[in-house]
């Protein structure tokens, strides 16, 4: 006899699932006690289930897999709901098995009921709860080729009486379904982009993740045209190495060179993008659009050009229709202003650019902080990491960071709350990385804020051995607010954080904890981390003054800006 736990558990497994992450408990014993007899299925007993929740969307981004979290009846099924919305937004099929009060007991506002149907509903493309075992194994399968198929959330709910249940002796092994059709626009509107794009002038390409795997055919496409390329910051991953033609990322986190190449185009071509940002993109242009998503297209800026399919095939269809140009005098003109920037950043990983004489750096020094510089930090981490190594960052500062001192190598990845922007994410995005290759460096860039928020799960990474390297930029501020606050002319008010020494933290967990007080202690902090074979927290006392200018300020921010006082405002080309 198998039983609804087991025939799920066995489904999982066949299909090639890991790991479980949750916590136990009361509807989903029986599920657990599957967990335990299936060899090739590990369960992750996490503190928090927004842990194991963001710890299967990193595993779901990374692998493009399935990845299963866990939460029971009631509270339990809420805690992931904040994991299971970046799991949404990041596009990742995740599973969620979530434990209900007995079928007898379900609409009675009974001890810790919630409606799971109800509460889940925004979030996932399927929600059900089995509440027959005549629904099964229809209900499994279709909730994993959901998941698998709109790349999203699947929500399973298991009333209390019905995981032990035992099922018909010839239920079939529900199978799940990863395959999907490669979509190719239409020759009708391939040849109306490619005379667009051939009727312009200069061209540039914004290009996103969706496009990752086109490296080859992104990089024809900007040396056919001449073009150069703005990457959003989650394009980094897989397109930002050996690349001639990119000029860094627009936005809050971008640099100038992406508004001379937006502003310098008369025709923008999106590739596999969603950037959410209007304001930064430039109006007045032809714009070309290609996504694998119809629903996207059009949704950030108006789009003359539609077409929907596959990045790789899309521009492998264009490739041939469009003329090749000579003129690279808009390519020549955003990569000297991102060479000059990059260059300057340089000056940001010194570790005596504080004590420096005034006018040398062209800065200021009014702020000047014995504190170290979250760049000087970035940076040589940077230096230092694998060139396979997968990187997480948390929502604020760290991630303007990040993407401004981290090099993607081509064989390193990258994690984030990209989408939904929420805090806490990096630390148990990190552990899910970390499970899925124990020996594969993974490093997280935390905030203070961020990692306090789920701090518990230090405890995860001990207990279940996952040797995530957790660097803390520990501002004693929730840093992007005091920025939000400063760009309106705000005073600061409510952003200070009292932490306690994080590195006495994590050795109190039972994970290694390195503290860093001064700026030349930054590499030794970062070497000894990297050189510990386990967990390990590097606590990093950096500057809560550092802050950064986006490369085409509005108004409202430009105001705000003249007040704040910032560093990188006097570095600024403009
Ligand atoms: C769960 C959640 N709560 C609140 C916010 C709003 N928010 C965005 S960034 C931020 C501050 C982050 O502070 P910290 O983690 O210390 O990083 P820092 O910006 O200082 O580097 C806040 C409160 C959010 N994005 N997510």
């Amino acid at each position: 006899m198998t039983t609804v736990a087991e025939l799920l558990i066995e489904a999982l497994a066949e299909h090639g699932v890991t790991q479980v992450w949750g916590v136990v408990g009361d509807a989903l014993n029986p599920v657990t006690d599957a967990i335990r007899r299936e060899d090739r299925i590990e369960w992750v007993g996490v503190r928090h289930e927004e842990v194991a929740a963001f710890a299967a969307s990193a595993q779901a981004q990374l692998t493009d897999r399935l990845a299963v979290c866990m939460g029971t009846v009631g509270p339990g099924a809420i805690h992931l709901l904040n994991g299971l919305y970046d799991a949404k937004k990041s596009h990742a099929p995740v599973l969620a098995i979530c434990g209900q009060v007995p079928r007898e007991e379900m609409g009675s506002d009974f001890f810790q009921e919630v409606d799971n149907d109800a509460l889940f509903a925004d979030v996932s493309v399927f929600c059900k709860t089995v509440t027959s075992i005549d629904q099964l194994p229809g209900l499994i399968e279709q909730a994993g080729n959901a998941a698998l198929q709109a790349r999203g959330v699947a929500v399973l709910t298991l009333p209390g009486d019905v995981g032990g249940l035992d099922l018909p002796k010839d239920t079939a092994v529900p199978r799940f379904v990863a395959e999907r059709p490669d979509q190719q626009p239409g020759p009708e509107a391939l040849r109306a982009a490619a005379d667009a794009i051939n009727a312009g002038e200069r061209v540039t390409l914004l290009v996103g993740q969706g496009a990752r795997h086109a490296r080859a055919e992104v990089l024809q496409l900007a040396d056919r045209l001449a073009a150069p390329m703005v990457l959003t910051l989650k394009a980094k991953e897989g397109l930002e190495h050996d690349n001639p033609f990119e000029v860094g990322q627009s936005g809050l986190i971008g640099n100038h060179a992406s508004k001379i190449a937006f502003d310098g185009c008369d025709v923008l071509v999106l590739v596999g993008t969603d950037f959410p940002y209007k304001d930064f993109l430039p109006t007045g242009k032809v714009v070309v659009q290609l996504d694998v998503r119809g629903t996207h297209i059009g949704r950030r800026t108006p789009v003359d050009h539609p077409l929907v399919g596959d990045a790789r095939l899309g521009l492998a269809a264009l490739l041939p229709l469009l003329d090749a140009r000579t003129d690279r005098t808009l390519l020549d003109k955003a990569r000297s202003s991102y060479d000059d920037w990059r260059e300057r950043q340089q000056h940001f990983v010194d570790p005596d650019y504080d004590q420096k004489p005034v006018g040398l750096l062209r800065r200021k020094v009014d702020n000047a902080s014995d504190r170290v510089r979250p760049e000087l930090l970035a940076g040589i981490v940077d230096r230092h990491a694998a060139h396979d190594a997968v990187f997480t960052s948390d929502t604020g500062m760290s991630t303007v960071w990040l993407s401004r001192f981290v090099r993607m190598s081509g064989t390193r990845r990258l994690v984030g709350s990209y989408n939904l922007g929420s805090m806490a994410n990096a630390m148990p995005q990190a552990l899910g990385a970390a499970g899925l290759d124990r020996d594969r460096q993974v490093i997280a860039f935390c905030g203070d804020g961020g990692l306090s928020m789920l701090m518990g799960d230090l405890i995860t990474a001990v207990s279940h051995e996952l040797p995530v390297k957790l660097v803390v930029f520990d501002n004693g501020r929730l840093g992007m607010v005091k920025l939000e606050m400063e760009q309106v002319g705000l005073p600061e008010f409510g952003t200070v954080l009292h932490n306690p020494d994080f590195a006495k933290v994590a050795e109190a967990v039972g994970m290694r904890g390195i503290r860093v007080e001064d700026p030349h202690d930054v590499e030794a902090g970062v070497l000894a981390m990297l050189d510990h074979p386990g967990p390990v927290l590097l606590d990093v006392l950096t500057n809560p003054d550092e802050i950064v200018i986006p490369p085409k300020p509005t108004l409202k921010q430009g105001w705000g800006f003249a007040i704040a006082k910032t560093r990188e405002f006097v570095d600024s080309p403009e």
